[in-house]
């Protein structure tokens, strides 16, 4: 099995998290010249801004970059085609499975990372040709799955033979270990990313995050069928409230319509929806992007030989 260093040509296993309205070019060309895999996230928006992005990103770095693709966004199959057409070489997926669109992004040489919450996405994602798939626990920021990482990676690690990527609750070289011990070839980052001088979020936000304690996430929308891991604030509380009373959903979205933009853009920190980890409480100060991938890593190389995953 190809390491996830070797099958992305990076320095370390690291992925960047999709991270949608805030994985931009800016981000990713960060993240890939620090060593890791960037990623823009395509989110909900449509495939011209992808294309866009994706041109910026070659001009910020020639190492490689991939795209995440939101498969909820009614733009998904139009961004399918931009990502072959501009010749990206890896696609993370998330918020669906993407069978529908592997034949022509496999046929083109794209990478397939699918993130998946389950053994059976898995396990049906390795059939249909993925690469490697982001094992995402429930700890993660944003839209999430059932299970925690601690119970989903093992079970995902003894179920297929691609190489395992796991999400949810990493921060530090600690969450690096636990995540090779469990199973994982490597690891995918969002929430410590947040925090970093070349994110191109509204400053509550990163400060929002480095403010957070353990507790202070919430999920919203888990009546909806699109559970969403966001910091607590006054929506996420009157949301919840709302949703207990019985609140259709209806009322209930047009409280969080356009809150994603709201937190990313203008760190309206009542009324923006900010989505981030359970383990926000870890992160403790803004640092540059280089600084984070040393720091999750650099001491992992002393058990380099005995982990056999670098
Ligand atoms: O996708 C994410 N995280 C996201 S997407 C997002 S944008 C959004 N905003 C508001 C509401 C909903 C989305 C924010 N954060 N992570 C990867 C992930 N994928 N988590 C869970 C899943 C998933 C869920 C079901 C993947 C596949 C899946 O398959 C169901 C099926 O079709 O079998």
């Amino acid at each position: 099995m190809k390491n996830v260093s070797e099958l992305f040509h990076t320095k370390y296993p690291v992925i960047q998290g999709g991270m949608a309205n805030v994985a931009t070019a800016v981000l990713a060309a960060a993240v890939s010249n620090a060593g890791g895999l960037g990623l823009i996230g395509a989110g909900g928006y449509d495939a011209n801004w992808v294309r866009e992005e994706i041109r910026k990103c070659k001009a910020l770095t020639d190492k490689p970059f991939g795209v995440n693709i939101m498969l909820m966004s009614p733009h998904a199959p139009e961004i399918a085609k931009v990502v072959v057409e501009e010749g990206v070489q890896i696609v993370t997926t998330g918020a669906g499975s993407p069978g529908i669109y592997m034949e022509a992004w496999k046929k083109a040489g794209i990478v397939v990372v699918p993130v998946v919450p389950s053994v059976a996405l898995a396990i049906r994602m390795e059939r249909q040709g993925a690469d490697a798939v982001v094992a995402e626990g429930t700890e993660a920021g944003g839209h999430i799955g059932e299970l925690t990482t601690m119970a989903l990676i093992p079970q995902i690690a003894d179920a297929i033979t691609i190489p395992v990527i796991a999400a949810g609750g990493i921060a530090d070289q600690r969450g690096v270990l636990a995540a090779f011990a469990l199973g994982a070839k490597g690891v995918q980052i969002g929430t410590v990313l947040l925090a970093t001088k070349e994110c191109p979020i509204h400053e509550n936000y990163k400060q929002k995050v480095v403010k957070a304690k353990d507790t202070d996430t919430v999920v919203t929308g888990r009546g909806s069928g699109a559970p969403v891991r966001v910091l607590k604030n006054k929506m996420a509380v009157e949301y919840l409230s709302m949703s207990n009373q019985g609140v259709p959903l209806i009322e209930l979205e047009k409280l969080t319509l356009g809150s994603l933009r709201r937190a990313v853009f203008d760190g309206d920190v009542d009324r923006g929806s900010f989505m981030a980890g359970q383990i926000s409480g870890l992160v403790k100060e803004v640092k540059t992007v280089k600084e984070v991938l040393e720091c999750l890593f650099d001491s992992v190389n002393q058990y380099k030989e005995s982990l056999d995953v670098m």
